[in-house]
């Protein structure tokens, strides 16, 4: 019998043969698909960043271990979908211009996507007035930015500008997060929060977007 526990491991080990074969052993023993993406792929991807953090690993690794949450993610996402009966507002997510780390952005859109919310994944160096198009496209109450450069993040300041420029677009949030970011910074650019992790990201979309 699978348990999390061994999906969390996979994680770590970076094994995406695994991580998709327990992803579908767990769902097939009915556990349902937020509690695969929280029990087991969140903490698996919590251990390869403190890991890489205190050097016990490098860059290989986190990418092999990105590559096994994706695989298992391919499995549960459209369950996550359909597990949410009644869906929140939407949410326009991306990294910001001139920046490709995704990994953190990727995971902050699982997490928003089982918390109810419709986000639209703009992807990776995404131009601010992208960010501005899709948000009026879709009708979105929120913006998520992701940065993982000190010499990217100013051009998160760039979005909000476009956003506040026009008035039309007031009501309109913005959330920002990323590895060098901090409260301070996002209060100096004028976002409306900032969060250090995923979890936390869906906490701020919850109180801003109720
Ligand atoms: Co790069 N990289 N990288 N990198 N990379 C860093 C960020 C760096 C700190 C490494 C280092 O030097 N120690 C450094 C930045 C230094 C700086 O700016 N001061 C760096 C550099 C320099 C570069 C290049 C310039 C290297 C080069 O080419 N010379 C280059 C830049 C390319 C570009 O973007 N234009 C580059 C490239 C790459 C790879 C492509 C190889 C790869 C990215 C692969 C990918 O994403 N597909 C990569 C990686 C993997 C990293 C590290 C090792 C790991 C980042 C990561 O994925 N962490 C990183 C070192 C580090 O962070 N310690 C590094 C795991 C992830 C789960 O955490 O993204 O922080 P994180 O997300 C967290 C929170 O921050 C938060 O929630 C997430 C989950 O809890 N969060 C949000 C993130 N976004 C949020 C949004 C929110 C809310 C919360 O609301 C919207």
């Amino acid at each position: 019998m699978v348990k999390y526990q061994n999906l969390t491991e996979s994680i770590i080990k970076g094994d995406n043969i695994s991580s998709r074969d327990i992803a579908e052993k767990l769902i097939a023993a009915g556990a349902p698909a937020l509690d695969i993406l929280n029990n087991g792929l969140v903490p698996g991807m919590d251990v390869v960043g403190k890991k890489f953090r205190d050097k016990e690993i490098y860059l290989p690794e986190v990418l092999l271990s990105a590559r096994a949450m994706k695989a298992a993610m391919e499995i549960i996402k459209p369950l996550l979908s359909e597990s949410c009966e009644k869906r929140k507002g939407v949410v326009i997510l991306g990294t910001v211009k001139g920046d490709i780390h995704e990994i953190g952005k990727n995971l902050v859109g699982m997490m928003l996507e089982g918390g109810g919310y419709t986000v639209i994944d703009l992807g990776v160096d995404v131009p601010p007035e992208k960010f501005i198009e899709e948000m009026k496209k879709h009708g979105a109450k929120l913006i998520g930015i992701s940065a993982l450069l000190t010499t990217t993040m100013p051009a998160m300041k760039t979005v909000i500008d476009m956003l506040k420029a026009d008035c039309q677009n007031a009501g309109v949030k913005v959330i920002v997060g990323g590895a060098p970011l901090n409260q301070e910074f996002a209060d100096s650019i004028g976002a409306d929060g900032y969060s250090p992790d995923a979890p936390g990201a869906v906490e701020l979309a919850g109180k801003l977007i109720p």
